[in-house]
């Protein structure tokens, strides 16, 4: 990031506090495609599509030298089941049903990956129908449980990535997730964890996404003020049931091909349906948020000493450039300003925490003034 984006960036934030009392998004008419990796820097995107807090789509040719993409797939573009049962066919998967709800989601089981693989099988031979329902192999974790080496690089756009970050300073879990599964499997309504945004790649197959704008979920809540679980429902449309309908806009409508990226912004409710199969795709309490924001704001601030000290240049590092660095810091000391004064978080015993909220936001406001003129 260079020091204009940064400047840019603030000011954003900046505008969008003083206006915050609409919280409904912008919705724009259709989704931007992005054609070429050469002429679309990390500027481009930052400005363009994460700033705004709007989608786009990635063309294949951002994900052209994947490892998954080489080897999951057979060369007629079907997702080449001997590959996975050969490497991965003892793995423990998570399934969903997606014949059957459970508040608004669906029952999950484990099952090792062959037996998934050979369900798929037999659905497919059965013309897309099982005894079993229609299952769905969601939020595999393959990149913590296997090596994710040539699986995939991570697009430049999406360096600064907190989530998978603070996880990988734990070592303990990630926010990576595989979902594969037949024609007919599908994920309910909903928005992601935190209302983070997030990225996915259709290593096969195809998808349709029904992306909501922030805000734009109120209009969807029936009259006890649930969410939906299936926007697709006839039923849903009973005007009866969701007094507010009429002042929601249609979702954006995006059609995934294989290799394509898409970019989910932060907040935007969706719905997501395998027209033909398989995807890979990256995505608590107010103790464990805050224990995330520390991770991060710890490795941030070892960065700014860094950079004060001269030891890191642009780009160097973590490959986060001092501009992204202080950027973070500045982000990170406005979320902990509104957590600390957040009346939950205040009933939140603080004095367990190696270092108390408070004293770190000071740190982080501290550092950010030194900094100032870098
Ligand atoms: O692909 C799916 O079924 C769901 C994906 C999703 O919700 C996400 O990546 O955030
Ligand atoms: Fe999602």
């Amino acid at each position: 990031m260079d020091r204009e984006t940064r400047t840019f960036a603030e000011s954003h934030f900046k505008r969008l506090q003083r206006c915050l009392p609409s919280n409904v998004g912008p919705s724009p008419g259709r989704v931007d495609f992005i054609e070429k990796p050469d002429s679309f820097s990390y500027t481009d995107f930052f400005r363009g599509y994460l700033l705004p807090n709007v989608p786009c789509v990635f063309s294949s040719a951002f994900t052209e030298g994947w490892g998954s993409r080489k080897h999951w797939v057979t060369s007629s573009g079907k997702p080449n089941f001997d590959y996975l049962l050969q490497n991965y066919g003892d793995a423990v998967v998570p399934v969903a049903n997606c014949g059957v709800r459970e508040f608004n989601s669906n029952p999950k089981e484990h099952m090792p990956l062959r037996d998934y693989i050979t369900y798929w099988k037999e659905f497919i031979q059965r013309d897309y129908s099982s005894l079993r329902g229609c299952l769905y192999l969601k939020d595999w974790h393959v990149c913590r449980d296997f090596s994710a080496k040539g699986l995939f690089t991570l697009p430049v756009y999406f360096s600064s990535d907190w989530l998978n970050e603070y996880w990988d300073a734990l070592d303990v879990d990630d926010y990576r997730f595989i979902y594969m599964g037949p024609t007919g499997t599908w994920s309910p309504f909903h928005a992601d964890i935190f209302r983070s945004f997030s990225w996915s790649v259709n290593i096969c197959g195809r998808k349709k996404w029904l992306l909501f704008p922030p805000g734009q979920e109120e209009a969807l809540r029936d009259c006890r003020g649930g969410l939906p679980y299936d926007v697709t429902a006839p039923e849903f449309w009973d005007s009866h049931q969701h007094p507010m309908l009429e002042h929601c806009n249609p979702p954006l409508e995006v059609t995934q091909e294989a290799g394509e990226m898409l970019f989910v912004p932060s907040g935007w409710h969706h719905q997501v349906h395998n027209l033909v199969i398989m995807k890979s795709c990256s995505g608590i309490n107010f103790e464990e948020f805050y224990c995330f924001l520390k991770v991060i704001a710890e490795r941030r601030l070892l960065l700014a000493k860094k950079i004060g000290s001269g030891e890191l240049e642009c780009g160097e590092g973590s490959g986060l450039g001092p501009q992204q660095v202080i950027f973070d810091i500045g982000r990170i000391a406005e979320v902990l300003a509104s957590v600390v004064v957040n009346p939950d978080f205040q009933r939140v015993g603080t004095s367990m925490f190696s270092l108390r909220p408070e004293d770190l936001l000071q740190q982080l406001k501290d550092v950010l003034a030194a900094m100032e003129s870098v």
